[in-house]
């Protein structure tokens, strides 16, 4: 908002106000129709948009020189509120009568020089009645059907018109001042408008009024427990000015002044109203109850602003996120557990990888050697498939016949996902939100989001979780760290070397022994023994060397086993965290910003206030504004 220049002081005040006013509309329509996070009520979103209404109507009635000052006359059926505007009139402009209730439609009384398209258009397709009376140049009053009778249409073309006024007249009569319908619209409107009083009937108050309070007197003690001290209250006798007109044979030209209704009683003051109407709401009373009227529209509206504000909800998230890593421990345990019982009747397929893979290095014979074993010895994991007899994991992930850890890991959490991941997956959404309410974050804002990531492809995050974990492990195994590395080269350079250092000694021994002739012993003996001792060294030295590997390079199952568990635990608690840990954290920073945006449109609203206030006119206008 740019700041509001002061007026010259000759400058029309009001004017001045109405671009200001069209800038709060806009950036409160653009606020309305933005996205948000923090959801609005409906009734705060119902009187931001009545606000946004009532910002346009009051910045185009200000869009002129001589804005026009709105006198609503409103008040239950009878009263007498068309008599009133009748007499205000000297003539009969609106149907009154004793037949309940007479008015339809609202009347407009209103200068001729008043253009009717710049009446409000709430106001045009009411009856116009022009008129030629300057006193009330810059007046437009308003009769309106009555608010109280059984015809509820009434009551709506009332409302319509209502957010027009800048003074209500409220009327009343002695035996209905004060009726629940009237009073509650009263209270609800109070703060927005200018009200002013007319007990009319007074003659029926003075004479009819028994021992009771006078209504007069019961309606001001109600009007000051609502904090109005000193209302204007006119006590009227509309119809005896009525009757006084016609009886002068003048009507509407006749001066009030020279009117002599017969039989006013005491304290009777249609005068006075009309002096009020005609010369109190002078240029500045005007301006003062327009700038007033503005100045209630926006103090509500920043109501409204303070009600629709997100809250900051920063420290709550911290505590939140906090509070998460628990259950997220927890439900990664608990998923690593299923996901493991998937693995669990691949034993053989998963040993047999490692261990080729383990074995890989190997080469020469001892590698020739434990191939041969290897396929030996797995021979059932690969023949499981293809022979019918053989006992099959039940609704099993098919071990793919070329390891493909990748495909096998999706093959897996497919799996377990089916069994029971899914329905972990919306219990853990329901278990943090409860967390959540426990730290005191608002579960409007945080339901839909939580809901979102327990929605995440879970699915693919395990299977990819799982492979890179089998790698890791694989990774490991194949390659340890620390000592098993020290073990392992020790291993594998015997492993390389003894086998045919052996074999080479033995043949050796066997040739010494078959080509050593001597004198002694001219054809050496050779025995069986003797040729089958390299074969025998050599596979002695395989087995031990394949004993070693097995002891100190062991690929059990319930090894891989352990190791997989807590690396898959930590990868999915990590997993989890990322994805579920900065949710409060990232709603609490989208709050702030929408937070931030109320601030700034309420600032702004505030600015025009307040500028408002400090240029308010000190016109007689505080009694009809209560406290
Ligand atoms: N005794 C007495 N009767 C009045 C006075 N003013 C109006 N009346 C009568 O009260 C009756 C109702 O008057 P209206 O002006 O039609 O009342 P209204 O408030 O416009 O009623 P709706 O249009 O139904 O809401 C009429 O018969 C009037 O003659 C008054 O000062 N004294
Ligand atoms: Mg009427």
């Amino acid at each position: 908002m740019t700041d509001l220049p002061p007026p010259p002081p000759e400058a029309p005040l009001l004017r001045t106000l109405s671009p200001a006013l069209l800038g709060l509309e806009r950036g409160l329509r653009a606020w309305l129709d933005g996205p948000r996070r923090y959801p609005l009520s409906t009734m705060t979103r119902a009187a931001l948009e009545g606000v946004t209404v009532d910002l346009r109507r009051q910045a185009d009635a200000l869009e002129v020189d001589r804005p026009l000052l709105v006198v609503i006359l409103m008040g239950g059926t009878g009263v007498g509120k068309s008599s009133l505007l009748n007499a205000l009139a000297g003539g009969t402009i609106a149907r009154a009568s004793f037949t309940r209730p007479t008015t339809r439609d609202p009347v407009v009384y209103y200068h001729e020089s008043v253009k009717p398209d710049r009446l409000d258009s709430a106001l045009r397709h009411c009856r116009l009645v022009p008129h030629d009376r300057p006193s009330l140049a810059q007046k437009i009053l308003v009769d309106t059907p009555d608010l109280d009778s059984n015809d509820l249409s009434n009551r709506e073309k009332l409302l319509h018109v209502l957010p027009v006024a800048d003074v209500v007249l409220y009327v009343g009569s002695q035996e209905k001042y004060h009726d629940d319908i009237g009073w509650q619209l009263f209270l609800q409107q109070r703060r927005r408008r200018a009200f002013a009083f007319v007990m009319n009937k007074w003659d029926r108050c003075v004479h009819g009024a028994g021992s009771g309070m006078r209504p007069d007197e019961d309606l001001l003690r109600d009007l000051k427990a609502e904090g109005f001290e000193n209302p204007l209250l006119f006590r009227t006798c509309a119809q005896a000015w009525i009757d006084a007109a016609q009886a002068s044979g003048e009507g509407a030209a006749a001066p009030v002044a020279r009117l002599t209704p017969a039989n006013l009683p005491e304290g009777e003051q249609f005068a006075e109203l009309l002096q009020w109407l005609e010369m109190g709401l002078n240029r500045l009373e005007i301006e003062a109850i327009k700038a007033r009227g503005v100045g209630q529209l926006l103090q509500q509206m920043e109501e409204y602003l303070a009600a629709a504000s997100p809250p900051d909800l920063t420290e709550a998230a911290t505590r939140t996120r906090k509070a998460w890593a628990g259950p997220l421990a927890e439900e990664a345990a608990a998923t690593t557990e299923v996901l493991l019982n998937t693995l669990e009747p691949y034993q053989a397929e998963i040993e047999h990888h490692f261990t080729v893979e383990g074995q890989r290095r190997f080469r020469g014979i001892m590698g020739g050697y434990l191939h041969l074993i290897n396929r030996t010895k797995y021979v059932g994991a690969s023949l499981r498939d293809k022979v019918p007899f053989l006992p099959k994991p039940r609704d099993g992930a098919a071990a793919p016949a070329s390891w493909d850890a990748s495909r096998f890991a999706r093959a897996c959490s497919e799996i377990a996902a089916n069994r029971q991941l899914d329905a972990r997956g919306k219990a853990l959404a329901n278990r943090l939100l409860v967390e959540a309410d426990a730290q005191g974050f608002a579960l409007k804002v945080l339901a839909d989001p939580v809901e979102a990531a327990s929605k995440t492809d879970w699915r693919q995050r395990y299977a990819l979780a799982m492979s890179e974990v089998l790698h890791q492990v694989e990774k490991q195994r194949t390659e340890p760290t620390g000592p098993r590395r020290y073990v392992q080269a020790v291993l594998g350079f015997l492993a390389d070397w003894a086998p045919p250092v052996a074999l080479v000694c033995a043949i050796g021994y066997f040739l010494l022994k078959a080509f050593n002739v001597s004198q002694q012993n001219p054809a050496p003996q050779i025995g069986w023994l003797d040729l089958a001792l390299p074969l025998f060294v050599t596979l002695a030295i395989l087995v031990i060397l394949h004993v070693l590997i097995a002891l100190l390079l062991p690929l059990r199952w319930s090894q891989i086993r352990g190791e997989f568990k807590s690396r898959l635990e930590k990868r999915l608690q990590q997993e989890l965290e990322n994805v579920y840990g900065p949710v409060p954290e990232d709603v609490a920073a989208l709050l702030l910003a929408e937070r931030r945006q109320v601030e700034k449109l309420a600032g702004e609203t505030h600015e025009v206030a307040s500028w408002l206030h400090l240029r308010e006119q000190s016109a007689s206008v505080t009694g009809l504004y209560g406290k």
